[in-house]
């Protein structure tokens, strides 16, 4: 008795049930100059996806460009248009080099085919198409997009936490250093003058046992606001501890630097804190220390150099720059 395996044929594969994430519609690109054929592809997709058609044309990446498609699905026998020449121009955007493509071909034409798929399309289609089979094949390249864009988002979810401090959105004390690092070296060998502030809020326990942990938060919210609003683009805040901030500015030299910690001190000073959570405004002010990078230093070394000045600052009386 022949049984189905036998016979190279299976009966009781289960049908994979869809998720409703894998029902979510995708937004396909068609890419054909037969009006009929795409007609026949409307039908089969419009399920699957928001359809977009293109009759062909030169400029048909072009134009796919900053669309966001989660599908491309291009004709490789046109008369008038390249088709593998729009799927090339497709992997070398920037904007549509991850977006899966699917291409459709004639049967027997087995060179454009293999052209085709070293160029990095993702699957294909033989003409005459079987509906099914071509449903099941934007299917599986739709929901594979899907589970690449997560990938990624996923991925810059956390980048974004192992490099960011998520009270104030600052730089964290990791990032920092390494960064640091980096950019001393080259500091260095550019001759230039990197200097860093090192900051701290005066008696910030009292903010907390005054007001509570809450209120302290927001108030460490809106000093971070302010470092940000003091600084250039290409200086980097970061929260060093618990209310200890650094600013690295490149290309600064020391007196620059004392310059903006002493403008950034001052403003803080003269401008109490309205915080949402308080009843009135908080007056807080800031130690900072100013350190210069020399070569031969470490980062590390630098840092130290910082917190001495800071620890002056305190000393001295707190509210004012050191260098
Ligand atoms: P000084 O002028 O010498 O710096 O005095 P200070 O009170 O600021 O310094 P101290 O180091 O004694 O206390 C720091 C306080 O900062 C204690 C701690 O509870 C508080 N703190 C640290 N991290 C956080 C935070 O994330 N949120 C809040 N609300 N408070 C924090
Ligand atoms: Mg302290
Ligand atoms: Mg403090
Ligand atoms: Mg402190």
């Amino acid at each position: 008795e022949a049984t189905g395996a036998s016979l190279g044929w299976q009966d009781d594969i289960e049908e994979v049930q869809d998720t409703p994430e894998d029902l979510a519609k995708g937004t396909i690109l068609i890419v054909d100059e037969q009006e009929r054929v795409m007609e026949r592809i409307a039908k089969a997709l419009s399920d699957v996806g928001d359809l977009t058609f293109m009759p062909g044309g030169e400029d048909v990446a072009e134009r796919a460009r900053g669309k966001n498609f989660d599908l491309i699905i291009v004709s490789l026998t046109m008369r008038n248009t390249d088709g593998l020449r729009v799927c090339s121009k497709l992997r070398t955007f920037e904007e549509t080099r991850n977006v899966p493509i699917l291409v459709m071909v004639d049967d027997g034409n087995t060179k454009l085919l293999v052209r085709a798929l070293e160029m990095g399309v993702n699957d294909y289609v033989v003409r005459p198409v079987d509906r099914m089979e071509f449903l099941a094949r934007v299917k599986t390249q739709l929901k594979r997009k899907r589970y690449a864009d997560r990938l990624w988002d996923n991925f810059h979810l956390s980048m974004q936490l192992a490099t960011t401090d998520a009270v104030t959105g600052l730089y964290n004390r990791h990032y920092l250093t390494s960064h640091l690092d980096t950019r001393m070296k080259v500091a260095h060998q550019n001759a230039k003058q990197l200097s860093i502030l090192m900051m701290d809020i005066d008696h910030f326990k009292k903010v907390n046992d005054t007001y509570g942990h809450a209120v302290g938060d927001e108030v460490l919210k809106e000093f971070a606001y302010r470092i940000g609003k003091n600084i250039r683009g290409v200086d980097l805040a970061a929260r060093y501890g618990g209310e200890e901030f650094v600013v690295m500015m490149p290309e600064t030299p020391t007196d620059w630097a004392y310059m903006i910690g002493d403008r950034l001190r001052q403003e803080v000073c003269d401008n109490p804190f309205e915080v949402g959570l308080a009843s009135g405004p908080i007056s807080i002010t800031v130690s900072i220390g100013v350190a210069t990078s020399q070569e031969s230093q470490t980062p590390a070394e630098l840092l130290e150099e910082a917190d001495k000045a800071l620890y002056a600052a305190k000393e001295n009386g707190r509210n004012q720059v050191i260098i």
